[in-house]
């Protein structure tokens, strides 16, 4: 070990500047601005100039993140302000009353209130003094909580220093876990043969109070502030929104839902609003925190018992419950995929009541080791399909029983097979397979595809039933008498079904296309196809060769059109409709539609998240007349991915691929040609 020197030394404070900044913009900002293996030789440089120079090393170096030895046990910390519970608010009529009761204990017409979002995870507290980050704690009942500081420094987005002058600074907030990683780190539990989490509340919790930081290192957990506790040497901010503004100039991650507003409509517009973001937001949240703004009234209504009086928990309805799995059906899905239902004890979640939940596939079964008579724990978030999210071994009968996967479908009777390396399994009926043609028929008309309005469910099932339509060109044999003769069917509406039949002969050669419902061709590669061979015939009769040639067209995409055009039984159908007189117009082969210069002519672009300026339809439209492809998801193809708020995992993999990201501003500037 050497002395070191000053070109050393200033390389050690400028690589931790760096490396900090980095934390910053990956961890905060979401903004990475430098490759991960660049990082990792930064931080090795680092390691390795302190490893020679341990003068050089700081407690606040990024290389201090790592952690240290396992401790015995966790140590208690006597909370200096207590950390404080919400009061829970769960109807309009609740928070009418919050609101009265904040008026009149304020003597005022009107309140101003900041919201935010309330975070699913683990309170902590975090104390800095004069700048370095010095101790974390769990909240624990409150007044006393569990030191956490080793774990809590493997947290990236903590700042190990902030710019502050403050003696002591106690910032207030959730850990939690970002879903993307919590799904990352169950498939690594999956594939080590670990124990999964039950969600990530559960693996946070479990992660934090590991005795080892090694161990805490290797999960990735998150911070958000939410306020302070003690603070000495620097002045409080006026209000809780001064004081979030603050906190983010320090450089701590604060929730980007946040909002100030004035009264009960504000707050109610605001837990709809959340409400509705809430299943796209990147973690869990259970519901949206409101506290009166000022600092000054909140202190004068102050609090009861342990809750303040100036703030209060509005939640949202659980998204998880537990109930028991009573058995499994399988069902068959319009390519005939087989997809194992969970018959479920009914339990309200997510705001409806459950009885069916999906399983995904034979694999994921097998991965959650399930049995019938096990308890489950069952999700169902916004409008996605339910599903079972963790089973509760301990709870496990001693005849819970192993469900076994059929060899014959139970619609047809006809096999069921799994192709190599596919995670589903499949009916091998086709169209003889009556829950398959009733899933083709209501994709062959359902908006994006010709559009017949009046074609639900209801009717297809009983069509299908009743050996009145087989394939969607029996549509168009369908009279007003044969229709009003069926359930739920007055004349009336019968006679509406056969004109939109009659309307939706005139199409669009795309439209068709999507219409027939061939494997992995979706409405974006309808399109490709129908523009680049401009008539079916050609589409129906070109070779893989010429298939392979459309923009975006894989093998996989043309091997499975050669085989569904390889089936006379799929030529027939398309033959009756023809001749029943479905149509669009064709044109020559690979006619240019849109312009061949500018930006986005020739360029397969993908959107992704909330566009503040416009729709995602109005945005495909104006990328469309400019030449583009909209395409629905990111592969190596794509020239562009346009991130707009909230942008989730198609943002994610244009970063892993390397595909050029632009945000609104910058889209806007080449729409406008800047
Ligand atoms: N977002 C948020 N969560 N949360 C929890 N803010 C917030 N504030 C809290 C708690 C317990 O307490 C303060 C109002 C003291």
């Amino acid at each position: 070990m050497s002395v070191s020197t000053a070109a050393e030394a200033a390389r050690a404070v400028q690589l931790r500047r760096d490396l900090e900044q980095h934390n910053y913009n990956y961890y905060v900002l979401d903004q990475p601005t430098i490759a991960d293996g660049e990082w990792d030789k930064l931080f090795h440089e680092l390691l390795a100039l302190e490893t020679a120079h341990p003068e050089l090393a700081t407690p606040d170096s990024p290389t201090q993140r790592v952690g240290s030895k396992p401790l015995e046990s966790f140590a208690s910390v006597t909370h200096r302000v207590p950390m404080l519970s919400l009061g829970n608010a769960f109807t309009d009529e609740d928070i009418d009353n919050f609101d009265r009761r904040c008026r009149e204990g304020l003597d005022v017409a009107e309140v101003e209130y900041s919201c935010e979002a309330k975070f699913d995870g683990l309170a902590i507290s975090l104390t800095y003094e004069n700048g370095q980050f010095v101790q974390g704690a769990t909240r624990g009942d409150g007044t006393v909580g569990e030191d956490v500081t080793q774990n809590l420094r493997t947290v990236r987005s903590i700042p190990l220093a902030i710019d502050s002058k403050a003696a002591r600074l106690e910032v207030r907030g959730e850990v939690l876990m970002l879903r993307k990683d919590f799904d990352k780190l169950n498939a690594r539990q999956a594939a080590r043969g670990e124990k999964l989490f039950v969600n990530p509340r559960n693996a946070s919790a479990g992660s934090l109070r590991q005795l080892d930081p090694k161990l805490t290192a290797e999960r990735p957990l998150t911070f958000f502030a939410y306020g302070i506790g003690a603070i000495e040497g620097a002045e409080l901010p006026v209000s809780h929104s001064a004081l979030m503004d603050w906190l983010a100039a320090l450089r701590f991650p604060v929730a980007l839902q946040r909002r100030v507003v004035r009264g009960a409509a504000g707050l109610l517009d605001f837990y709809r609003e959340i409400g509705a973001l809430r299943p796209s937001l990147p973690f869990d949240i259970d519901g949206v925190v409101y506290k009166v703004n000022r600092f000054s009234q909140q202190q004068s209504l102050g609090f009861v018992s342990r809750a303040p009086r100036f703030a209060i928990a509005h939640k949202f309805p659980a998204e998880e419950a537990t109930t028991v799995l009573l058995g499994i059906d399988v069902q068959v899905g319009r390519t005939g995929a087989i997809t194992p239902v969970a018959r479920l004890q009914p339990v309200f979640v997510g705001g409806t009541t459950v009885s069916n939940a999906t399983l995904h596939n034979e694999d994921e079964l097998k991965r959650k080791d399930l049995k019938i008579g096990d308890t489950v724990v069952v999700r169902r978030a916004g409008d996605v399909i339910p599903e079972v999210a963790a089973v509760i071994y301990a709870k496990r009968p001693a005849d819970a029983s192993e469900f076994v996967m059929p060899t014959a479908c139970p619609e047809c009777g006809s096999a069921i097979i799994k192709l190599e390396g596919e995670a589903v399994a499949r009916c091998t009926g086709g169209l003889i397979c009556p829950a398959q043609r009733k899933q083709a028929l209501l994709h062959y008309a359902q908006r994006r595809a010709v559009d017949i309005e009046g074609l639900g469910d209801k009717l297809v099932d009983q069509l299908v039933d009743g050996d009145i339509v087989h394939t969607p060109a029996d549509l168009y044999k369908l009279g007003v008498a044969a229709l009003a003769g069926l359930e739920r069917m007055a004349e009336k509406s019968a006679t509406n079904l056969v004109a939109s039949i009659e309307q939706s002969k005139s199409t669009t050669l795309a439209k068709f296309l999507f219409g027939l419902g061939i494997r992995h061709v979706g409405e974006a590669t309808a399109k490709d196809l129908a523009k680049h061979f401009g008539k079916l015939d050609a589409i129906m009769d070109a070779n893989i060769g010429q298939l392979l040639e459309v923009n975006d067209v894989g093998p996989v995409v043309a091997e499975s059109l050669r085989k569904f055009f390889d089936q006379p039984h799929n030529r027939e159908v398309v033959e009756q409709l023809r001749a029943g007189g479905v149509h669009w117009k064709e044109h020559e082969p690979a006619a240019v539609t849109g312009p061949s210069e500018g930006p986005f002519a020739g360029k397969t672009v993908v959107l992704t998240g909330t566009l503040s300026g416009m729709s995602r339809d109005e945005a495909k439209e104006k990328l469309e007349a400019l030449g583009a492809k909209v395409s629905g998801s990111v592969s190596k193809k794509t020239d562009y991915v346009i991130a707009g708020e909230e942008a989730g995992s198609k943002l994610d993999k244009a970063r892993e691929l390397g595909v050029a990201v632009l945000d609104e501003q910058q889209f806007l500037a080449l729409l406008q040609g800047d």
